[in-house]
């Protein structure tokens, strides 16, 4: 019996600050030596020719999230398997609370969907609706203290939003725990204003969803977050941002030492508005429908100008798939009167891995080193699982991807293992693929099949972020 259950040799091992050729050694499942020759495992896989990554951890995903007439595309099964076919060990999904529910109620019972079906590892955010005395006094708190430990909400949807004092309510309750905010900065009223302004013109196709949400309603939501996060003097990390506009938001909020993060998606560097048009401003367009829309040529330079000089820490999927042809999908019956009915979101867990490493490391945009933290090392920083998960260290959990920088592939629904019905990237050419995935030692993911099982992702509890720690003392 050798000193290790697993040995990976040959490959190039990739951080988020080196990149080194060594073998890994792995023993109950952790990575317990990094060394130039490892032998004598029980197994051996041949990493020659590859890098030898981090697993993906995807810090933004939607699944299991209906909502009245409408399904969601996947569950933890597919959605697990999606993920980890694109190379992702770990996800972190949202548990919602519908108005007027307890918070607590709303994550067991969402805990119950995860709990023996997802392949990946998962932690789960909050999605705060509601924010009663007893939910921000009681709740949250022992939430909080269970792992729980960063919670999204929403200045946008009418069953979503929160005005500004309730904002400012969160945020305070978050500075008090030492809990990471995530905002989805759009503003409800100018949306709602040119949403009705377009269906009184006609114009109710999904292209133009766009129109209704431009960019300047994000950066108008991103300026109020950032100065309702200053006055509180509480962290927080903006989602999905879109384009130029609240990326500068962002940038300025940094130049002015505030602790205001931000997360970015491949829709954002690869789509653009003139997509939701589909074949002549149809139906199809919808395919593409997601908040915030996608934007320009110029945005995807904004973008990547943030992703190069640490606007962005983070590169999430933002992954909420609906079925494309169905009644319950895009394609609803009220979705087919108007664009606000269509639901918003894309499936992209299973690409954004690829599309970042095309775009940015093979067009030579990014490092492999930023690759790293941008995928993984940040997401578990920020998310308060470093160094559990998103390194390759001695004693980190053994989650790796073994990539192929080399390969040319297609990307196409045949490939793909969520449960949409079809995929925004249709054609899209990228350079750079995940071969084999492996989650704590265990394979899970060999080119092409998912062979992790359901059950074998761990929840976990999450510490809190040392991110989150406020500018101020007390
Ligand atoms: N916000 C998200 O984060 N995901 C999908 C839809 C939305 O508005
Ligand atoms: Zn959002
Ligand atoms: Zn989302």
């Amino acid at each position: 019996m050798g000193d290790y259950d697993v040995a990976i040799r040959g490959g190039t091992v990739v951080t988020a600050s080196d990149v080194m050729q060594c073998d890994i050694g792995i023993r109950d499942g952790r990575i317990a030596a990094l060394a130039d020759r490892i032998t004598g495992a029980a197994s051996e896989i041949d990493a020659t020719g590859l890098l030898v990554m981090p697993g993906g951890i995807d810090s933004h995903v939607h699944l299991c999230q209906n909502s009245p007439g409408i399904r969601m595309a996947d569950d933890f099964v597919t959605g697990s398997m999606a993920a980890v076919a694109g190379g992702n060990t770990t996800i972190i999904p949202f548990a919602t609370q519908p108005r007027g529910a307890s918070l607590r109620d709303s994550v067991t019972q969402y805990q119950k969907l995860a709990e023996g079906n997802c392949i990946a590892d998962y932690g789960i955010h909050l999605i705060i609706t509601d924010p009663t005395p007893s939910i921000l006094g009681q709740e949250l708190p022992a939430l909080v203290a269970d792992g729980y430990t960063s919670f999204k909400v929403f200045m946008t949807y009418d069953e979503m939003v929160l005005n500004d004092r309730q904002l400012l309510d969160v945020f305070d309750v978050a500075r008090r725990e030492k809990a990471l905010v995530m905002v989805h900065c759009e503003g409800y009223d100018s949306i709602k204003f040119m949403t009705e302004r377009l269906e009184a013109a006609g114009r109710t196709a999904p292209y133009y969803h766009g129109k209704s949400r431009p960019e300047l309603v994000e950066r108008e939501a991103a300026h109020r977050a950032i100065s309702h996060a200053e006055l509180v003097d509480v962290p927080i990390m903006i989602v999905h941002v879109s384009g130029r506009q609240a990326m500068e938001q962002i940038r300025w909020a940094q130049q002015r030492g505030l602790k205001v993060y931000g997360e970015t998606c491949p829709q954002y560097i690869s789509l653009t508005e003139e997509d939701m048009k589909g074949n002549n401003c149809d139906e199809t367009g919808g395919k593409y429908v997601c908040s915030p829309p996608p934007r320009d040529r110029d945005g995807w330079d904004a973008i990547w100008e943030g992703l190069r000089t640490g606007v962005f820490q983070t590169f999430s999927s933002d992954h909420c798939p609906f079925i494309y042809d169905s009644a319950e999908g895009k394609l609803n019956p009220k979705g087919k009167q108007s664009f606000r009915y269509v639901p918003n979101g894309i499936p992209g867990v299973e690409t954004r891995l690829p599309i970042l490493f095309s775009e940015g490391v093979s067009k030579g945009r990014i490092t492999l080193e930023q690759f790293v933290a941008l995928t993984s090392t940040n997401h578990a920083k920020i998310y308060g699982l470093y160094p559990q998960k998103g390194s390759i260290a001695v004693g980190a959990d053994a989650d790796l991807v073994l990539w192929d920088a080399n390969r040319t592939v297609t990307i196409s629904q045949s490939l793909l293992h969520h449960g949409s019905d079809y995929t925004p990237w249709e054609g899209y050419e990228v350079t750079g693929w995940p071969v084999k995935t492996i989650l704590r030692g265990d394979v899970v993911y060999d080119d092409g099949k998912v062979v992790g099982k359901p059950g074998g992702g761990r929840f976990l509890k999450r510490a809190l972020s040392p991110y989150a720690v406020p500018n101020g003392a007390d």
